[in-house]
C-alpha cells in the first residue's frame, strides 16, 4: 500500500511558512494520521536543520481546555522549536513574515537533567533548573486558522516564534500562579497555571511521554513550553505584548508593520 507522501507533505507546509502563504488543510485527502503527521513534522523540522537552524527546544498545544475550545482539537500536541523561532525579550517581529499570527502567554521551563521516560512528577526539581514567563506566537499554515489533529501535527503545531522572559528558580508552587496577556496596555486574556493539565509540570511529564513514543528525547539546554492556559489573540502590525505570570513576572514582544 502507498501511503501519503511525507516529504512532500514537509515541503509543502515548509514553503508555506517560508513565504507565509496559507495551504488548505491535507490531512483528510492525503490519508496523514497522527503518527504520519510526527513523521511530517520530524521531515520538516529536518528540513530547517538542513538549512543551518538547531533544535532548542520541545512546545506542547492543547494542555488547556480554552485552548482545546478554540481550535476544536481536543488532544495534547507537541511541536518542536528552532534558534531561529526565537526572539529576544522586548525584541520585535514583522507581522508580515507571518500568515495569521496569534499570541498567546506560556510558562518556559530550562530543562537540566532529564527524566528517563515514566519517571514520576517527583523528578521535576530535577529535571528544571529553572522556569520564565514566555510568549508563543503561533501561525497555522492552513487557511482560516483551521485544522485538524493529523494537519496541527504535521504543521509543527503552529510554532512560529517565541519569547522567554527572565528565568528564576523553580518557585513553591507552580499550578496556580495568575496569567495575564496584555495588548498596549489592555488586558486581552487572563487564566492560571493550573488551566495547563491541573499544573504545568504536568505537561513536561506528557512531553516526555508523548516525545518519547516518537524516539524524541528532551535535551539539557532545552526551552520547554507547556502550553498556553489561555486562548490565543490576534497579533497586528504594531502591537505591543505582555505576558505576565504571577512570581515570574513579564516577557514582551513588539510588532513592527
Ligand atoms: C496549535 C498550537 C497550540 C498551545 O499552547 O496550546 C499551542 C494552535 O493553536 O494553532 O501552541
Ligand atoms: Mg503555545
Amino acid at each position: 500500500m502507498i501511503g501519503p507522501d511525507i516529504a512532500g507533505i514537509a515541503e509543502k507546509l515548509g514553503a508555506a511558512a517560508d513565504t507565509a502563504t496559507a495551504v488548505p488543510q491535507l490531512a483528510a485527502e492525503t490519508g496523514l494520521d497522527v503518527d504520519a503527521a510526527y513523521a511530517v513534522q520530524t521531515a520538516l523540522i529536518q528540513r530547517r536543520v538542513d538549512r543551518g537552524e538547531r533544535v532548542v527546544g520541545l512546545k506542547m498545544g492543547l494542555t488547556s481546555r480554552a485552548k482545546m475550545a478554540q481550535v476544536g482539537v481536543d488532544e495534547v500536541i507537541w511541536g518542536r522549536l528552532t534558534d531561529v523561532m526565537r526572539v529576544p525579550d522586548g525584541g520585535s517581529v514583522d507581522v508580515a513574515g507571518f500568515i495569521h499570527p496569534r499570541v498567546e502567554p506560556e510558562v518556559a521551563f530550562l530543562l537540566d537533567r532529564l527524566p528517563d521516560p515514566g519517571e514520576p512528577v517527583g523528578a521535576f526539581t530535577d529535571a528544571v533548573r529553572a522556569v520564565a514567563p514566555a510568549i508563543e506566537l503561533i501561525d497555522s499554515r492552513f487557511a482560516g486558522f483551521t485544522f485538524s489533529l493529523p494537519d496541527v501535527v504535521a504543521d509543527n503545531t503552529s510554532a512560529a516564534a517565541f519569547v522567554v522572559g527572565p528565568w528564576s528558580p523553580v518557585p513553591d508552587g507552580l499550578d496556580n500562579l495568575g496569567v495575564l496577556l496584555e495588548v498596549d496596555g489592555r488586558i486581552a486574556q487572563t487564566g492560571s497555571t493550573a488551566a495547563i493539565l491541573g499544573d504545568p509540570r504536568r505537561a513536561l511529564d506528557e512531553g516526555i511521554r508523548l516525545a518519547g513514543r516518537h524516539g524524541v528525547r528532551l535535551r539539557q539546554g532545552w526551552v520547554f513550553l507547556a502550553g498556553a492556559a489561555t486562548a490565543a489573540v490576534p497579533l497586528r502590525p504594531g502591537a505591543h505584548v505582555r505576558a505576565v505570570v504571577e512570581k515570574l513576572g513579564t516577557a514582551s514582544l513588539r510588532a513592527s508593520s
